[in-house]
């Protein structure tokens, strides 16, 4: 590269990479092919409107990728495509949702999402996002002492708020999702159920995780976290007299968006062909073992869990309820250490989400790097030790 500056400032954020235990449980590691497709060509081209309805010219092999990317997303996720519509051009999570309920739900109705504190996202309806500004959220959380979903509280407050849409998946929720239970509520109150599986993709892909595809109308998902892909997302639709599909895509483009990433598209197809492959199985499996060791060993160590334990690729830890620090001081003192994790609010947060009670940790990143139990043992050492002694 003949920018000295960029240059180095690439080189330095590769050896920060190297150099440090990732926790963020939304980060992980992609291969050299998926890279190779997001510096390629493509990049160069606009290609607004989706394959063979195009707004511009030169589209012979943006429509054969637009087309490929599509098949693998529905195959890896074992959809039909007479069932199932995918939208790929989302440029990430949060227009993803976006589109999502710009489409299926009228200015000023009713969403149903988590709140933020207890795991839930931002573009869920929170009041800072766009989505809690021309929507109205209606607010559900965890069971104050399981700190796990309690699906009566749910169904209650949808029959009583009756809203146009359920959403359903979370940022930091460690536990599976009884999707079948969110179906039933969704029939009873007459509500769409929409799926965010972002950060779960991967794990539903290997199938180490429910999938939420025989329940859900609508699954949002970006590409970048447990799927190891690059920083994407995919919108899936029922395929029915409700025409989800249309709406979906007309809301992305011209909705939201002009024209999509075609290299970012390409990414995608080559990430989901991986997660095909018998050894993204095997990563994701042992993503599951190693946090499920991970939280044990923090657990042994005196740490608070947040659910007493997980299913999934994350913990919650509460650091302020364990030993009287803030988040933001545990995350910074960890990253001192070249530990990396993000400081969280937990269920209940009596403090804000900019020093919260705790911190989020996954193993995805860490996993694809070849850690294993034992390697989780030695990390849960090390936060407890760093924490414990401010170090
Ligand atoms: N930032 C993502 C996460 O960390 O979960 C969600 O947008």
């Amino acid at each position: 590269m003949k920018d000295k500056q960029v240059a180095k400032i690439l080189k330095q954020e590769s050896l920060r990479q190297k150099g440090v235990i990732n926790l963020i449980a939304s980060e992980n590691y992609v291969s050299k092919d998926v890279l190779e497709a997001l510096g390629s060509e493509l990049t160069n081209k606009y290609a607004e409107g989706y394959s063979k309805f195009r707004y511009y010219g030169g589209n012979e092999f943006v429509d054969k990728l637009d087309d490929l990317c599509k098949s693998r997303a529905l195959k890896l996720f074992k959809l039909k495509s007479s069932e199932w519509a995918v939208n790929i051009q989302a440029l990430s999570g949060s227009p993803a949702n976006l589109a999502v309920i710009f489409g299926l739900v009228p200015v000023g109705g009713k969403i149903m999402g988590m709140e933020l504190a207890h795991g839930g996202h931002l573009t869920h309806g929170h009041r800072v996002s766009i989505t809690g500004k021309i929507w109205k959220q209606i607010p559900y959380g965890v069971d104050k002492k399981t700190e796990v979903l309690d699906y009566n509280e749910v169904k209650k407050i949808a029959l009583k708020e009756k809203p146009q849409i359920i959403i359903a998946g979370y940022t930091a929720y460690p536990r599976i999702i009884d999707w079948k239970k969110f179906r039933e509520i969704a029939d009873v109150c007459g509500a769409t159920l929409v799926v965010d599986m972002s950060h779960i993709a991967g794990l539903v892909a290997g199938g180490v995780y429910p999938s939420p595809f025989p329940y859900a109308d609508v699954v949002t998902s970006t590409t970048h976290k447990t799927l190891r892909g690059p920083r994407s997302a995919l919108i899936f639709s029922k395929i029915d007299e409700r025409n989800l599909s249309k709406k979906i895509d007309q809301a992305v483009f011209p909705g939201i968006q002009g024209g999509p990433h075609m290299n970012q598209i390409a990414a995608v197809a080559v990430a989901l062909e991986e997660a095909k492959n018998p050894e993204f199985k095997r990563y994701v499996k042992q993503v599951v073992k190693n946090t499920k060791v991970l939280g044990d060993e923090m657990k042994k160590l005196g740490w608070r869990i947040i659910s007493n334990g997980t299913d999934s690729h994350l913990i919650l830890i509460d650091i302020f309820g364990t030993i009287g620090m803030g988040g933001k001081e545990a995350s910074d003192i960890l990253e001192y250490n070249n530990i990396i994790v993000n400081k969280n609010t937990i269920p209940f947060d009596m403090r804000s989400p900019i020093d919260p009670s705790g911190i989020r940790i996954g193993t995805a990143a860490e996993t694809t790097r070849g850690k294993k139990e034992k390697d989780m043992i030695v990390i849960a050492k090390k936060i407890n030790q760093i924490l414990r002694n401010k170090k």
